[in-house]
Order: structure tokens, then sequence, then C-alpha cells
């Protein structure tokens, strides 16, 4: 492997994901909080691309350093660490809330109780990324992963016989997203209802919700990552509350990088 510092041998660059996420606002945050990152470069990329940049530079036991999130199936099916934060740059731990439209429960209140008693862990949706991640079609890892889990799924459709009428989620093609999005899709057409699930930019998410141009959302992390979009839209959109909680973001890197904290990069 190369020879100099970690930070020289990924050349001060950070690989990152799609340029509306909101990890990549908080790593550029990062980028003018620490000293130790001074100089350093946020490369935009995408989920996918990220994702497979880390397996080969693991393949290869190559320095790299991603912004990454949790939950993820990279955290099981690689031995990875988050940097410490001691500034806070990426807020501490957070939820996944889900959000409709205005007058979505007065429309719709059977699909609305439904996505307001969703709920589930990262486990949880850690089970259907994994297995997205191994080649599975999502719409079918959601319909093996609600099979597998009835007693939850009960939970969420609890006081609900049977739907109709359309229902569209937005959503961004971020692995857990990806799950949690199709895994609703499942629960409501099961019912009756007729779901349309749409993938779309993040800005572009909160803003047709907050329009009403979609009924609904389960990918909204707060108080930190979307955050902004938040404070934007929060008149607009009516908060059901979380869906998953123990959710993380960070810059993240294999456990045989030699740092433990944003403070051991170099300028
Ligand atoms: N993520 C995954 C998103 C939220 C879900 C952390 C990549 C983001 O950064 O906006």
């Amino acid at each position: 492997s190369a020879s100099g510092s970690f930070s020289e041998q990924v050349d001060y660059k950070i690989t990152g994901i799609e340029a509306g996420a909101g990890v990549m606002k908080a790593t550029e945050k990062a980028l003018e909080d620490y000293e130790t990152l001074e100089g350093w470069t946020l490369q935009p990329s995408s989920s996918g691309a990220m994702a497979t940049e880390l397996g080969n530079a693991i393949e290869d036991e190559e320095p790299i350093i991603i912004t990454g999130w949790t939950p993820h199936w990279m955290f099981s099916k690689y031995d990875l660490k988050y940097l410490e934060d001691p500034k806070g740059s990426f807020g501490e731990e957070e939820t996944i809330n889900t959000m409709t439209r205005q007058g979505f429960a007065d429309d719709m209140p059977d699909a609305n109780k439904v996505l307001d008693q969703f709920n589930w862990t990262t486990e949880d949706m850690g089970e259907v990324m994994l297995e997205v991640s191994n080649g599975t079609d999502p719409a079918e890892a959601a319909r093996n992963w609600v099979d597998n889990n009835p007693d939850k799924v009960a939970e969420w459709t609890d006081g609900v016989e049977k739907g109709s009428g359309d229902v569209s989620l937005a959503y961004v093609e971020w692995d857990s997203e990806v799950a949690s999005t199709n895994v609703m899709k499942v629960v409501l057409d099961d019912l009756g209802f007729n779901t349309t699930i749409t993938p779309i930019d993040n800005a572009v998410m909160w803003q047709s919700v907050a329009q009403g141009e979609a009924d609904a959302m389960v990918a909204a992390w707060l108080p930190t990552t979307h955050g902004d979009l938040y404070d934007q839209y929060k008149d607009q959109v009516v908060d059901l509350g979380p869906n998953l909680e123990g959710a993380k973001t960070g810059l993240v890197v294999p456990d045989y990088v030699d740092a433990d904290s944003i403070e051991d990069l170099e300028a």
C-alpha cells in the first residue's frame, strides 16, 4: 500500500454520495468545523457508487473515507467504524420520521393510520437492506420481510381492515429508504390501496410532500440531517413522528484505518 499518512493516501478526499443528501451538508460543515480537515474536499457521487468504491477499497485493504449512515448494510458486510465527531458536526442520534401532506389524514384516514402506526427497528430495516444488497429485487425483499413479520405488520395495520384508493410515496434511492418505502408499499397494497413509489432527489422529496404532489414519505431524518428542509417546510407537512430510532450519520472508515476521530486526520 501507499506510503504517507492516511490523509495523504486518500489524497485529502472524502468519498460522498448524492449532492442533495443531508450527510453531504453535514460533511461540508465538518470541513469548516475541523482544522484537521482544512484543504480536504468532499467528492459527490451516488450511494451505489460509494458502496462500490468502499467494497473495492476493503478488498485491497486500501485507505478510504466515506460519508456513512446507520442503518446501512455496509456495517453488517464490512468491519467499519465511525470517526468520533467531538465538535458535533453530524449531530446526535436521529430518528427517521414519517411525513404526510396537509389534508391526507382527512382524505385517506385509513392509509394515514397505517403510516402513523409504521414503526420498526434498525435490525428490521437491516434485514431488508442486506437482502437487497445481495441482489434481491427491493419489491421482493420487502414482500419477504412482510411475510416473515406478521406480528409487526399487524400492529401497523391495527384498526384498518381494508383500503382503497391511490397513495403516492416519495423517496430517495438511499439503501435505507429503498427498504422502508418498499415495505410500506407492500403493506398498503396488501390492504387494497394502490401505492405508487417515486424515487427523486432529497429536496424534491420534501417539496413534493409539502406541495401535495406526493401523499407521504417515510424518509425524514431529524433533527440534523434534514433539519434545514424541515425548517423550510414544517408548516406545509404533517409530522407523524418517528418510524425508526437510533439512526446516525458520520464519516466512516474501515477498521484497519489508523484513525478514531476526525481530529486524528491531517490538514
Ligand atoms: N442518508 C440516508 C440521507 C438520509 C438517509 C443519510 C444518506 C441523507 O444524508 O440525507
